[in-house]
């Protein structure tokens, strides 16, 4: 709003005739479909490569009017939002839920006004799963047996771990954090100095690590549950005179694999990253389109992801990189 403002009038009417124009331009006979789209917030590199897959995918060209909500990492948000967008009436409902419990009524409303809802992402925690019409997002809990497996082979066995946990309740922090928790069941000689949710904010993980260094603790292994997590621990690491990633004074394990996290995974810094794949946006629209279709999606779609370890990580795969 702040822009629009400062914008010169003659700006101003020619943003507005392009505005007009490209409406007029959308061929009456395509009905649009409107998408209410309730997204968790705009807490790290991931989210943001989520959002933006979505509203380069749900755009007026494409046949789409994207209503787009960031809950701000609040459930009471989304569930008011998904209730507008069912007293709206959108035709589609995304919802890539904050945590998985608390879920049921007001799917349960969705349901009653016939209005279909594709979850993204991560997952709800609900008996009755005829509440969602299908959910496509990444196995987390894979992606942390994958992060443990790779510790255990290259790391040793005098592990003395600080594992920085997502947003407490969400499925990425659930699986992530279930791996890890088996992994030092199977792995006695692993300590866990601490375990501390970091809200995977940039911020939170630095304050974590931060604490803890200068509290003296003895650590030698970062578990970073995404990737702003771990840029924060780097930092907190570096600022304390220490060195992060290979050969370093304390190893850093992080998920994600997001551009600026690959950057730092090239650099050495970080030792190894487990993908998340965030570009849901043609996932969600090709399933919207077998439903307009009359067809069934499949109800739970896993997505394929791939690992990167520093030390064969080249330039050149970072190249055709999308996010
Ligand atoms: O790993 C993290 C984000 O739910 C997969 O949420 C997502 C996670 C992602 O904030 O960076």
């Amino acid at each position: 709003m702040k822009i629009k403002a400062a914008l010169p009038l003659a700006l101003c009417l020619a943003l507005c005739a392009c505005a007009l124009g490209s409406a007029s331009a959308a061929s009456p006979s395509e009905p649009v479909l409107i998408v209410g789209f309730s997204q968790v917030g705009a807490e790290s590199d991931w989210r943001a490569a989520n959002t933006k897959s979505m509203q380069d995918t749900f755009t007026e060209d494409n046949g789409y009017k994207l209503i787009f909500h960031d809950a701000q990492q609040k459930q009471e948000n989304q569930i008011n939002v998904v209730r507008g967008f069912v007293q709206q009436e959108v035709d589609y409902i995304v919802l890539a839920p904050v945590t998985e419990s608390g879920w049921a009524t007001v799917l349960q409303e969705a349901e009653d006004a016939d209005i279909p809802v594709i979850l993204v992402d991560r997952m709800i925690d609900v008996l009755d799963y005829s509440l969602f019409t299908c959910w496509v997002g990444s196995d987390f809990r894979k992606e942390s047996d994958i992060a443990v497996e790779w510790m255990r082979e290259n790391l040793g066995t005098d592990l003395k771990i600080v594992h920085l946990q997502g947003t407490i309740g969400s499925s990425a922090q659930i699986g992530r954090t279930e791996g890890l928790e088996a992994g030092l069941l199977e792995n006695p000689s692993w300590k866990l100095v601490s375990q501390q949710t970091g809200e995977f904010t940039e911020a939170k993980g630095q304050e974590i690590v931060e604490a803890l260094l200068e509290s003296g603790e003895d650590i030698n292994v970062v578990f970073a549950e995404n990737d702003n997590m771990a840029f924060g621990a780097i930092a907190a690491i570096e600022a304390a005179g220490k060195t992060a990633g290979v050969g370093g004074d304390i190893a850093v394990i992080s998920f994600d694999a997001t551009s600026a996290g690959l950057q730092l995974t090239l650099e050495r810094k970080i030792n190894f990253n487990v993908e998340c794949n965030p570009l849901h946006g043609p996932r969600v629209d090709a399933i919207i389109k077998n439903l307009e279709g009359g067809m069934k999606p499949e109800k739970l779609t896993y997505v394929s992801e791939q690992a990167f370890d520093a030390t064969t990580l080249t330039q050149a795969m970072l190249d055709d990189r999308l996010y």
